[in-house]
């Protein structure tokens, strides 16, 4: 058992640095008996705060360093002269100006965690965000204390050909016994979480790009030997993310060079170091054959976001780690509104809001809700969440909403103007938003400071005398530490019966009690409120909605998030009701009203767009639906969803065959925004007819597997026929086979494989993934394929959440076994278990005891230490 609850570091906490660092030096030497890293440190006491009076001791952070030896001045310390613990150097005295050098060994080979300096396949490659830094070095390793680096790395010519570090190349060379060395200087300071270097033989794509006052930035994308021709689109969206910025943002790109490295063992997606991002290949690597439509579009968001960071957590950064969002709401922001802009806009809102929904809400409901910018944390990694990333992207959009596009770009520039160069927090983005706009936000922070989705609750009156419509609305958050009203942004527009939106009506109410009414006149009839328009604030929302109401929505709305939403609403209303049937016994029942409105959809997708159409057409996800129970039934949760599904199968069957064939592909694959959405209507349509259970729709999906020339098509078939039912079994199993077999040689591909599977709706998939879990496409220590076998297992409501437990308890163990190499990845796996409580007393107690084993696992990380003390609560 962990012998002691570490304690949470406080944002109330907060003191700036005793002394800072101006300029680093590394000399980083990697060598068969590990890498010997010299640092030469400028340090400062830092004026202006209590340290210049004081002399305060030197106090660093290190993690698993070895060291050699301490110098100041060039004076070698005895040992008695400084004090090494588990995780800090401290010198207990120092000059007001002085010169540290350290020299430490450190063990890359040996780091599972990814977090520091570590291997990877062909080379060597770091990762700092949020603390790795200080497994590389001594150093004060905190966002506020900012440095100009320069590096020198030497290592084996032949092994690891390219030596890259931030900045730019001022030197390199060949040096005795095979080696050779490279040195970096990087112009711009920089927080030590945002350094980065890379040893390894890569491939590597250049391009250059003219910035708008002509400048060249020399562009490069590192990949493992043979992957070129999987680069190509992640350069261009490099360089239209580059163009965009300047269009938008009026942000031109800083650098001389701007190098992107993709590396196979990545705990996340992606990393901003400045000029150096180091990424997931999972986001660089796309070509037709092997990657989807969303795998395309994810590269140009996630190539987009990291660039992005260049101005927005770069150039401003945080002044500490709970003023994350600054960086990441702020820059989600920016990448969904590229993506929207590149893609299409109407279906991005709704795929945000999707995801929001899906990960967002249940966090906010669960035990790792936190406000958007947290109060306190044990441990830093836990919090780069769907809350501080989606959430505060959902804040940052609000304030565009109140202010208006202008305004906000304004904001941009005041808050650029005002900061550049220094780390800073939430409240000084907001106020140059403020100072730019005039609009006053300080009810507005609440947003930033409370954890919980506000629940707002909508009625309304007709007066037909007064010709006046009245909305009154009133909002609650029981999860915040007090009942004060939030700013609340609330789009609305008003219908007719016949659907006619009616003018000058439209407008953004802004809700700033608990209870308030707003009133509509000169209206003629009792109209159809639309309310929350491209969901303009990240709440519940409730209004008695008939169904007649909102299949007019459906039909009628102009604004594509809202038709979607009423679409959403009515399908929701018909499971829930179906879950309840079946949970009693009873057989559900299926309206004719709605399968006329997903009729009309289908066959209206040339005027409505066929990416709106899938969306459409895609019933909320089991965990959404799970939500809004109270307590989940996740067996008949599922029965009524495929059952809805099934009855749409059967009932358009026509129509999903004629759409089928309608959408067949007429040209060479391109993944344009137009094609895509064909595609991704044209499987909806696939997925739907298998439901039927027919040998004809069986091998429709066989010859869509066996004849697309492309991994959209070819993976849409193989999911769908790994979710078809028992007599489906040979086909599928040869899919599986086959598909294995094609693609083995591409780890990316086989995740797809691995993930299929392990979110197979099939009775036995628990005893598919853990036969996966001894396949050799498995790899415990590679993060892909834990989040592609065991992570899609942890979101598979029903079969995670079996009723005997077997899903917990083998969760439990692989986490576990992972946490003792990498406890990032352990950590994320653990939140699987977040919602349990939402579950029935039988599956609670087999969660609990999954979840007590683990805390009392000896030597337990204090990543997953601290998600599983919130989830036992
Ligand atoms: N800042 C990166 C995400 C990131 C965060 C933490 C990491 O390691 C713990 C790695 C990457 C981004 O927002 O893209
Ligand atoms: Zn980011």
């Amino acid at each position: 058992m962990r012998s002691e609850t570490p304690a949470p570091i406080l944002l109330a906490d907060y003191t700036p640095p005793a002394y800072l660092i101006d300029t680093v030096h590394l000399d980083v030497d990697l060598r068969a008996d590990g890498t010997v890293v010299t640092a030469t440190l400028a340090c400062v006491r830092n004026a202006g705060t209590a340290a210049a009076a004081t002399n305060p001791p030197l106090v660093l952070d290190g993690e698993e360093l070895e060291t050699l030896e301490v110098a100041v001045d060039g004076q070698v310390l005895p040992a008695s002269a400084y004090r090494i613990d588990a995780e800090t150097l401290t010198i207990a005295t120092v000059p007001a100006r002085f010169t540290l050098r350290t020299k430490v060994r450190i063990q890359p080979d040996a780091n599972t965690q990814l977090s520091g300096f570590y291997r990877s396949k062909d080379g060597y490659f770091t990762q700092c965000e949020a603390q790795g830094f200080r497994r590389i070095t001594w150093f004060a390793d905190r966002p506020d204390v900012m440095a100009r680096f320069t590096v020198t790395l030497h290592a084996d010519k032949a092994a690891y050909p390219v030596l890259l570090a931030n900045g730019n190349p001022v030197g390199q060379g060949d040096e005795a016994d095979g080696r050779h060395y490279a040195t970096w200087e990087d112009p711009f300071k920089k927080p030590c979480y945002l350094f980065a270097m890379v040893a390894a033989k890569l491939d590597v794509l250049r391009d250059t790009f003219a910035t708008a006052s002509g400048r060249t930035v020399q562009l490069a994308i590192y990949v493992e030997p043979g992957k070129l021709d999987q680069c190509p689109h992640a350069m261009e969206a490099l360089k239209k993310s580059m163009a965009w910025d300047e269009r938008r943002f009026g942000l031109e790109c800083d650098l001389d060079h701007y190098m992107i490295v993709a590396v196979g063992d990545f705990n996340m997606g992606a990393m901003e170091n400045k000029g150096l991002n180091i990424f997931n290949t999972k986001y660089v690597l796309a070509r037709p054959d092997v990657a989807t439509d969303v795998d395309f579009e994810n590269i140009d968001r996630v190539v987009a976001h990291e660039y992005f960071h260049n101005w927005t957590g770069n150039r401003v950064t945080c002044r500490d780690w709970f003023q994350l969002s600054l960086k990441e709401g702020l820059t989600v922001f920016r990448d969904q509104e590229f993506g929207a802009d590149t893609h299409n806009r109407d279906v991005a809102r709704i795929r945000e809001v999707r995801g929001l929904r899906a990960a967002q809400f249940p966090e906010d409901a669960g035990p790792m809700a936190h406000p958007v910018r947290p109060a306190s944390y044990i441990e830093i990694n836990n919090f780069y969440t769907a809350t501080v990333y989606e959430k505060g992207a959902e804040v940052v959009r609000m304030i565009q909403t109140l202010i208006g596009r202008e305004a906000f770009r304004a904001g941009m520039d005041e808050y650029f103007r005002r900061h550049d160069g220094q780390a800073v927090t939430c409240d000084d983005f907001v106020a140059a938003m403020s100072a730019a706009s005039g609009f006053d936000f300080t009810q507005f922070m609440r947003w930033y400071r409370e954890p919980g989705t506000p629940r707002v609750t909508a009625a309304s009156a007709y007066d037909a005398q007064a010709r006046r419509y009245t909305l009154t609305f009133t909002q609650a958050n029981p999860k915040a530490s007090d009942n004060a009203p939030y700013l609340i942004p609330i789009r609305v527009a008003l219908f007719d019966a016949q659907g006619q939106e009616l003018e000058g009506h439209s407008r953004t109410l802004l809700l700033t009690e608990t209870t308030q009414t707003f009133a509509f006149d000169n209206v003629a009839s009792a109209p159809v409120p639309s309310l929350l328009r491209d969901f303009s604030a990240p709440v519940l929302l409730d209004y008695p909605y008939t169904p007649a109401e909102l299949t007019l929505l459906l039909a009628a709305e102009s604004d594509p998030f809202n038709a979607w939403e009423a679409g959403q609403r009515l399908a929701t209303g018909l499971i829930l009701e179906a879950t309840a049937a079946i949970a009693a016994g009873r057989a559900p029942v299926w309206p004719e009203s709605f399968t006329a409105a997903a009729r009309t959809l289908l066959t209206g997708y040339e005027a409505r767009g066929a990416a709106f159409v899938a969306e459409a057409l895609t019933l909320p996800g089991e965990a959404t639906l799970a939500e809004l129970l109270d307590e989940v039934n996740p067996d008949a949760l599922h029965a009524a969803r495929n059952g809805l599904r099934r009855h749409l199968a059967e009932a358009l069957h026509a129509e999903f065959a004629a759409a089928y064939a309608a959408l067949a592909p007429t040209g060479p694959y391109a993944p344009s925004a137009d094609q895509a959405g064909r595609r991704a209507l044209r499987n909806v349509c696939l997925g739907y007819l298998l439901e039927r259970d027919a040998p004809a729709e069986r091998q429709r999906a066989q010859d869509q597997y066996a004849g697309a020339d492309n991994m959209t098509d070819q993976f849409a078939a193989l999911a769908a026929l790994a979710n078809a039912n028992a007599a489906a079994r040979p086909a599928r199993e040869a899919a599986l086979a086959d598909f294995y077999q094609r693609w083995q040689g591409e780890a990316l591909v086989v995740d797809k494989w691995l993930a299929v599977q392990a979110g197979s709706r099939l009775p036995d998939t628990l005893a598919t993934v853990q036969r996966l879990t001894a396949h050799p496409a498995f790899d415990l220590s590679n993060p892909n394929k834990v989040y592609a076998l065991l992570r899609t297992f942890g979101a598979n409501l029903v079969r995670f959440h079996a009723a005997d437990g077997s899903g917990y308890a083998f969760f439990a163990e692989q986490i576990k076994a992972l946490d003792a190499r990498n406890p990032q990845v352990a950590s994320r796996l653990a939140r699987c278990f977040d919602r349990w409580k939402k579950f029935d007393a039988g599956r609670q107690a087999h969660a609990r005891a999954a979840l007590e084993s683990l805390r009392d696992h000896p030597g337990l990380s204090r990543d997953v230490g601290e998600i599983v003390m919130r989830a036992l609560g």
